[in-house]
């Protein structure tokens, strides 16, 4: 049987993040795709100009559809734009996550690559309420780890205690992607048994890091699709994810998309 994966996230019409993103990197790893649109982005590498988030009812109903006849062996949640939509998701994916354990990764899109927001402020909160609870991994990244703990993540130790804040909110367990620390790009994993693990690799000087996070998420997603352990899919993930910005095609002319060839 080929392993399956659903993501529910936003469309990128220039194809290097949201669902453009989680599609390609699923193919890549050999995992079949599903997508559930929450919300349309305007934009190409140099910004978002219009977002327009579809209703929750829409939404819900796409996920649904697709739970009752092709069920994934794994999902992921992008930018979801607001509350309702939040809330929705979780109404929508609650069933399969307690009934039958599929793993849920939430990547807390909140801004896009250039600071358009891709989340409303009071969406933070049903995040924490309504998906947390239910979420397998949860990868923020810096700004989003920082902006639901409350405090600046200014290095690892303060990422260790964050990690701790975010594990106390519901998720099993926590990806804190640190690609925008000085230094090289280490991300932290904390995991359901208490252990801290430590992915790292150079830093990579490129514009062209459009979908990053959306891409890794996927990749991580698209592991545990296949029935690896979150830490050999994170593993997997950090490494592809690397040569995908190393290798970008340097298209557009802004901050242009990666490899997902890689
Ligand atoms: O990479 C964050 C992200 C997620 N989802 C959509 C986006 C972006 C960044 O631009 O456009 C739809």
């Amino acid at each position: 049987m080929i392993p399956i994966a659903l993501t529910i996230a936003g469309s990128d019409p220039s194809g290097g993040a949201g669902i453009q993103a989680d599609l390609k990197t699923f193919h890549r790893f050999q995992v079949y795709g599903e997508a559930a649109i929450s919300l349309i982005t305007v934009q190409n590498t140099r910004g978002v100009t219009r977002v327009e988030v579809l209703s929750p009812e829409l939404v819900r109903q796409q996920i649904e559809a697709v739970l009752q006849d092709i069920p994934p062996n794994a999902v992921k949640t992008g930018a979801l734009g607001n509350r309702a939509v939040v809330e929705a998701v979780a109404e929508a994916l609650t069933e399969s996550v307690r009934g039958r354990g599929l793993p849920l990764v939430v990547d807390p899109v909140m801004m896009s690559s250039q600071g358009e927001s891709l989340l409303d402020p009071d969406a933070k909160q049903a995040m924490i309420e309504r998906l947390l609870p239910i979420t397998f991994v949860f990868t923020p990244n810096l700004d989003e780890a920082t902006a639901l703990v409350g405090f600046p993540i200014k290095d690892l130790g303060l990422a260790k205690r964050a990690a701790k804040v975010l594990l106390e909110m519901g998720p099993r367990n926590i990806l804190i992607k640190g690609g925008h620390f000085p230094g090289d790009a280490i991300d932290l994993l904390l995991l359901e048994n208490g252990d801290f693990r430590l992915l790292t690799a150079e830093k990579i000087d490129s514009r062209h890091t459009h979908g990053t996070g959306c891409t890794y998420s996927a990749a991580i997603t698209a592991g545990l699709a296949s029935g690896a352990s979150l830490l050999d899919s994170a593993t997997a993930a950090k490494l592809f994810i690397t040569k995908a910005i190393s290798s970008a095609p340097g298209l557009g002319e802004g901050h242009g998309p990666l490899n997902h060839f890689a």
